[in-house]
């Protein structure tokens, strides 16, 4: 503001959305009478340890502040402990969960149990650290009247999974094609702005909040593309980061860093970042230890190596293994963990080669490495073999690494699923990987979410003790009012974090708990009309979205760059190994072992067999592993070019299904939010009939088969 501003041009930014915790879904216990019982702090620490680790006092405050804004807004009480309140939280350090063994670094579920004791319609929660508490009073929340009514119960919550992040691909500067935050599309970052770390980082408690809420307790604030401006948050930055972790810590959320494998020489002036330097692991484990000295509870660092540009462990001859336990040595006095990413490819193909096979190359670069990977070290591993498509098989990596804890990635982030301008409930897909079974559906052997959890086939004993590596997700977070641009897409971050804690959860009871507690009334009850609507516009919407984009799995078909829009041939002719190779017979790619590639040989039986084979293949991953003639007859009796004509005027008449459902919520659901939904639909109409369009017009003009039905097609 400058001397001559006058009170008129002072700008008021409206206060961002209050996502799924507004004042009225506080109502339930809000009008209660509370208690929060904590150890006597007049003891030496009261049994509660120091700031930075999790039992920190900062955390009970904030779940004292919690408990006191519910009841000062909605009319109930705090109370004494001892006055039979009809909600205790209790923080009982001595109290142990009955498996809350000793675990490895990064393991740290069981210190994030909470007991949850209801008698005569009182209930007690029950926990050993404040964080868990803390959790533990969300649910509560979650639960609204429910909590408090019910037969009595006595039940125990942990999350399935130890690791639950999210990661920011958020840069310090304005990137000049990526812009501040990669693939990202709700405004600015909530860390940066100016080319530095915000001064007021308020909203960044407010985020740890919504996280706390789910069950998220980590994230990492940069980007994987460690430019040179974000390199230096390891080093001169730091106490800047220290500002955010600080900001994050009031809920329990720890910071992470992604950090470039070159930094020895960036930063440290080193002739080399080779991992069997000595010079270069003592500089990993100076920086290591600074970066803990100034935040004793960081979490760890996250890596992108040798993938699209970032420097990595080949330049030197070495493997992933090699680069990954550079890091891990440096973080493992501090009790720290490396995230070493699995999305190692070669962006530089050329498309004339057909043998080479980007979905093969996560599998072919770390399976042979199983076993190697120091214990503090966490793969992570994109749910499929290519980048984050609406359709795709799951990475046959999560089922060849039982030596190694591995993490799945998702991407809430709708870098191919709409952008946040397609309403898009991406659960649905989430809970589908997290649910495949890698020796087959039938069998009941372990699944995506048992490999993540520390319990797939014959884990090793370090993998089980460790409980496995978790689950990381690219977040959908800016500085936009509603958080996420689309204010629907706050379901994706929620569900994201509902799945973390809880992966055999039912995408649609998950969006009821969100439609509840987001779109809450005073009386923090829903209006009927407005839970059916959401359900109608949301449980279905990524099938929608399949439906009018790219068919049967054969991926991307998006403008190259910004992946947003269609533009069949986009990728073709590019080096980045996303083709689909249509010609006037057919399409798809010959991912087998008898003719193509040969990815399906890295499936375990039954899939290596089910994909190979063109008979027992799902049709929805037809083109991601077949080529086949535009006459190839699916499984539901159509063929393939008559299945995108009717897949493609089917999906947009879905989409203005929807138009038509949410607009009849006028007056039901807040105006702001009502606008900004109608806007971002009206696009989606928009470029689903623009896909449509495209997609059957260039299947007409390639196969010269005409749609059966006779409809418009240019
Ligand atoms: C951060 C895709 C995206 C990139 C992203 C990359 C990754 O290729 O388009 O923006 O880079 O995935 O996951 O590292």
């Amino acid at each position: 503001m400058t001397d001559e501003t006058t009170s008129s041009e002072i700008v008021v930014e409206p206060a961002p959305h209050a996502a799924w915790l507004p004042d009225c879904a506080l109502a339930a216990p809000g009008r209660r009478r509370l208690a929060v019982r904590v150890p006597d702090v007049s003891e030496p620490r009261g049994g509660i340890a120091p700031p930075g680790s999790d039992n920190s006092r900062e955390v009970v405050a904030t779940l004292q502040g919690e408990v006191e804004h519910a009841t000062t807004t909605h009319g109930g009480a705090v109370v004494d402990p001892d006055a039979s309140p009809d909600l205790l939280l209790a923080l009982s350090p001595e109290w142990s969960a009955p498996d809350g063994g000793t675990a490895p670094s990064g393991a740290d579920d069981s210190s994030s149990e909470f007991r949850l004791a209801r008698a005569g319609g009182r209930v007690t929660v029950t926990a050993a650290t404040a964080t868990a508490l803390l959790h533990g009073w969300f649910h509560v929340v979650r639960l609204g009247e429910a909590a408090f009514a019910g037969p009595d119960a006595d039940e125990r919550h942990a999350p399935a999974l130890t690791l639950r992040v999210l990661d920011h691909w958020d840069n310090v500067d304005v990137h000049p094609v990526m812009g501040q935050v990669e693939r990202g599309y709700s405004g600015g970052s909530i860390f940066y702005a100016e080319g530095r770390v915000r001064d007021d980082l308020s909203r960044v408690t407010t985020y740890a909040r919504l996280l706390a809420a789910t069950g998220i307790d980590r994230v990492c604030i940069n980007n994987v593309n460690v430019h040179a401006r974000e390199a230096r948050l390891l080093t001169d930055d730091l106490p800047d980061v220290a500002r955010i972790a600080a900001a994050l810590r009031p809920y329990g959320v720890r910071a992470h860093l992604a950090v470039s494998f070159a930094a020895p020489m960036t930063l440290g002036g080193l002739p080399t970042s080779d991992p069997l330097d000595d010079d270069v692991r003592a500089w990993w484990r100076a920086a290591a230890d600074r970066v803990w000295a100034t935040i004793p509870d960081f979490g760890g660092f996250v890596v992108k190596a040798d993938s699209e540009g970032q420097p990595g462990p080949f330049a030197y001859g070495r493997d992933h293994a090699d680069g990954a336990n550079l890091l891990a040595d440096a973080v493992a006095p501090h009790g720290g963990v490396v995230h070493w990413r699995a999305f190692v490819y070669d962006h530089t193909q050329d498309w004339r080669d057909r043998s080479t096979d980007r979905a093969r190359a996560a599998y072919d670069h770390f399976a042979p490495l199983d076993g190697r990977f120091a214990e503090n070290v966490v793969v992570q591993v994109k749910h499929g073999p290519m980048d984050f498509q609406t359709r795709e098989p799951v990475s046959p990596v999560l089922a060849a690494m039982p030596r190694t804890r591995l993490a799945l990635e998702l991407q809430v982030t709708q870098e191919y699923t709409g952008q946040q301008r397609h309403a898009c409930y991406l659960a649905p897909w989430w809970s589908e990987n997290l649910g495949f079974r890698p020796s087959g559906e039938g069998d009941g052997g372990p699944a995506v979410r048992d490999v993540v959890a520390g319990r797939g086939p014959d884990p090793s004993a370090a993998v089980a003790t460790a409980r496995g590596g978790g689950i990381a997700a690219v977040a959908n977070v800016g500085d936009d009012r509603f958080w996420t641009g689309h204010p629907l897409a706050q379901a994706n971050l929620y569900a994201f974090g509902r799945l973390a804690w809880d992966p055999t959860l039912d995408p649609a009871a998950i969006l009821d708990e969100w439609v509840g507690l987001t779109f809450a009334g005073p009386d923090g009850t829903v209006d009927a009309r407005v839970r059916e609507v959401l359900h109608a516009v949301l449980d279905d919407s990524w099938r929608t979205y399949e439906s009018y984009t790219a068919p049967l799995g054969v991926g991307f078909m998006v403008r190259p760059g910004h992946h947003y829009g269609p533009d069949v041939d986009g990728y073709e002719y590019t080096p980045w190994g996303t083709y689909h190779f249509a010609d006037r017979d057919g399409i798809g790619v010959d991912r087998t072992r008898a003719t193509g590639t040969g990815f399906t040989g890295q499936y375990p039986a039954p899939w290596r067999d089910v994909y190979e084979d063109l008979a027992t293949c799902p049709d929805e991953l037809v083109l991601f592993f077949h080529h086949v003639p535009y006459s190839h007859v699916l499984h539901s009796g159509v063929t393939v070019v008559q299945h995108v004509y009717d897949t493609h005027f089917a999906g947009v008449e879905r989409v203005r299904d929807t138009v038509a459902a949410w607009e009849s919520l006028a007056g039901l659901v807040p105006d702001d939010v009502d606008a900004r939904v109608r806007e971002r639909l009206a696009e989606q109409l928009r470029s689903a009939t623009e896909w449509r369009d495209q997609l059957n017009t260039y299947f007409v003009r390639k196969s010269g088969v005409p749609d059966a039905h006779g409809r418009t097609i240019y």
